[in-house]
C-alpha cells in the first residue's frame, strides 16, 4: 500500500481520513489536525469510548463518523490511515482495496513527522521490555528519548503522539524508540530506522492470521525498511530470526545466550559481555554482572543483551549502562512477584499472551508451579508447553473461552501427570480454584498464554484483577 501513498507526504491542506477511533486512531486525527490537515476520522462502532474521543476531535476540527465507514468520504482522502487492530480482511479495507485506494498504517503515518533517529523493536516476545530498557539505557546516558508505539499508554504513547509531543516542543528528540507488533507493521513500508531490534520469532495472533508464515510475513517488514545504514539487532539463538535477516542490507550484530556471536553481546563468566569488534573500545567487554539485574528469568537476560547492543548502535557509550541496568524496575504484569498468600507466592504474568510467553515463564521459575490457563483463543497449540511444563507444573487450572481446548490438550500432551481443573465461571473464580490447590512452598502463577479480551479491555486490566485478588486473599 505504502508505495503508492509514499508521494503523499505533508498534512498540510491535505484530506486524512483515520479508520479505528482507539488511542492510536485519536493520536494519529490530533496529530493530522495539528499539521494542518481537513480530518475524517470513522469507526465502525459508537461505543463510549468512541464518542467521547470523537467529541473532543470534532471541537477541534475533524469530522468524525461513527457506528460505520462511509467509503466514499475516506476514498476521497489524499492520505488513509489504519489502526492496527483493523484486520488486513475487514470489509472496509476490502472496499478500498476495490476501489484501489491505498492506506498507511499509524506508526508510518506518525514517523511522516518524526525528524528524531529511530530505535525500531519487534519480535514475538520480549518487546515492550526490550523498548522501555533500551530508552531507559540510553536515558541514562543522556540521551533524551521518547518512546511509544505498541508499549500502550501507561508506558508510552501511540506513534503519532510521539509525533505530536515533537511537534509541540518545537524540536525533535535526541532519539524515538518504538514498540511495533505485527499489526502495526502490517501497513509500514515508509519510516526508516536507524537502529532494529527483533527479539525473537514464535507462534501467535492465529487469531488474524491464517498461518504463522502469514504472521512472520508482517514481522519481515521491518526488515524491509531499513537501508544499508541500519544496524540489526538479532537474536543469535533464533534460527527464524537468523533465516529471515540474511542478507538484508545493513549492520548485523547478535545477541545470545548460547554462543559468543561477534560482533554481538552474550554470557561469560556470569556477566552481559559486548563484543563489537568494528568500534573503537572493541574487543570483548563486561557490561554488568548477571546479578546487578532486577529483571526476573533468562529471557530477560537476552532482552538486556539486545538493549546493551541497540545503545551501542544508537552510538552511545557504554559506560552508564551497568548502573543503568541495575537501576530498571521490572515492568508489572512480567513475571511480577505478588508477594506471598498462605505459604504460597502468587507470580504475576498477565503479559505472557502467547505460549512461547508461558514457556519462558514457567523456565524462570523453581518451585512447583499452579498454573493459571486461559482467556480468549487466539488458535495456538497448548501441547506445546509440555516440555516447559515438565518438573515444573503440577496443577492447571484452565478457564476462560480458551478453558475446554486448554484442558483437553494439556491432558492429552502430559498423559494425566499434571492435575488439570477446568473452570467454567469468572476469572475470579479461576484463581480462587488455584489459589484452593496451591500448597504452600508452591507458585501460583498466571501465565495465561492467551489474550485477555474475554474478559478484560487488557493483559494490565487481566494482571490488576490477579494483584487485586492476591490482595484480597492476603486479608
Ligand atoms: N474498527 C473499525 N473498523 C473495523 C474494525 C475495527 O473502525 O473494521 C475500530 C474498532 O471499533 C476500534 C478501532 O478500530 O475502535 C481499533 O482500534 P485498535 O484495535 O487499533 O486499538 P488502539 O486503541 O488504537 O490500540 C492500538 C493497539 N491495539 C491493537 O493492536 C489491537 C495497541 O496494542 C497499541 O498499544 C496502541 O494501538 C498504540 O500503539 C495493544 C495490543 O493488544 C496493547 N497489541 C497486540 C499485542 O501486543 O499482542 C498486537
Amino acid at each position: 500500500m505504502g508505495a503508492e501513498s509514499a508521494a503523499r507526504r505533508g498534512a498540510g491542506n491535505e484530506r486524512v481520513a483515520i479508520i479505528g477511533l482507539g488511542v492510536s486512531g485519536e493520536a494519529a486525527a490530533r496529530l493530522a489536525l495539528l499539521k494542518g490537515a481537513e480530518v475524517h476520522v470513522t469507526d465502525a462502532k459508537s461505543e463510549p469510548a468512541a464518542a467521547a474521543r470523537g467529541d473532543l476531535l470534532r471541537e477541534r476540527g475533524a469530522e468524525i463518523r461513527l457506528g460505520g465507514h462511509d467509503l466514499d468520504a475516506i476514498a476521497a482522502a489524499d492520505t488513509v490511515v489504519v489502526s492496527p487492530g483493523i484486520p488486513p480482511g475487514a470489509p472496509v479495507l476490502a472496499a478500498l482495496r476495490a476501489r484501489g485506494v491505498a492506506w498507511v498504517s499509524e506508526p508510518d503515518f506518525a514517523c511522516r513527522f518524526i525528524a528524531s533517529p529511530l530505535t525500531v523493536v519487534t519480535g514475538t516476545n520480549g518487546k515492550t521490555t526490550t523498548a522501555t530498557l533500551s530508552a531507559h539505557l540510553l536515558r541514562e546516558a543522556g540521551v533524551e528519548v521518547s518512546l511509544g508505539g505498541n508499549v500502550g499508554e501507561e508506558i508510552g504513547p501511540p506513534a503519532s503522539q510521539v509525533a505530536v509531543a515533537e511537534h509541540e516542543a518545537g524540536c525533535p528528540a535526541d532519539r524515538v524508540v518504538l514498540e511495533l507488533s505485527s499489526f502495526q507493521l502490517a501497513d509500514t513500508t515508509e519510516m526508516i530506522p536507524d537502529v532494529g531490534i527483533m527479539t525473537n520469532l514464535g507462534v501467535d495472533h492465529l487469531e488474524r492470521y491464517g498461518s504463522v508464515e502469514e504472521y512472520h510475513r508482517d514481522k519481515r517488514r521491518l526488515f524491509e525498511l531499513g537501508d544499508e545504514t541500519t544496524t540489526w539487532v538479532l537474536n543469535g539463538d533464533d534460527e527464524a530470526v537468523t533465516e529471515m535477516a540474511e542478507g538484508v542490507p545493513g549492520t548485523h550484530l547478535r545477541f545470545s545466550l548460547e554462543s559468543t556471536p561477534s560482533p554481538g553481546s552474550y554470557l561469560a563468566d556470569g556477566h552481559l559481555t559486548v563484543d563489537l569488534e568494528e568500534r573503537a573500545d572493541s574487543g570483548a567487554r563486561r557490561v554488568a554482572a548477571i546479578s546487578d539485574l532486577r529483571l526476573p528469568g533468562r529471557h530477560n537476560l537476552a532482552n538486556a543483551l539486545a538493549a546493551i547492543l541497540a545503545t551501542a548502535a544508537a552510538g552511545v557509550p557504554l559506560d552508564s549502562a551497568a548502573r543503568a541496568l541495575g537501576s530498571f524496575v521490572p515492568l508489572p504484569h512480567c513475571l511480577e512477584s505478588l508477594g506471598s498468600v498462605s505459604g504460597v507466592r502468587w507470580v504475576n504474568d498477565s503479559k505472557a499472551t502467547n505460549v512461547a510467553a508461558a514457556a519462558s515463564s514457567l523456565e524462570s521459575l523453581a518451585s512447583p508451579v499452579v498454573l493459571l490457563l486461559g482467556g480468549a483463543d487466539k488458535g495456538e497449540d497448548f501441547r506445546a508447553l509440555a516440555p516447559a511444563m515438565r518438573g515444573r507444573v503440577r496443577a492447571v487450572v484452565a478457564y476462560g473461552a480458551a478453558g475446554e481446548r486448554v484442558a483437553a490438550e494439556v491432558e492429552a500432551a502430559t498423559g494425566g501427570r499434571i492435575e488439570v481443573r477446568r473452570v467454567v465461571g469468572t476469572f475470579a473464580e479461576a484463581v480462587s480454584e488455584g489459589a484452593r490447590v496451591a500448597v504452600p512452598g508452591e507458585t501460583l502463577l498466571l501465565a495465561p498464554a492467551c489474550s485477555s479480551f474475554d474478559a478484560f479491555a487488557s493483559y494490565r486490566d487481566r494482571g490488576e484483577a490477579f494483584r487485586a485478588l492476591a490482595e484480597a486473599a492476603r486479608r
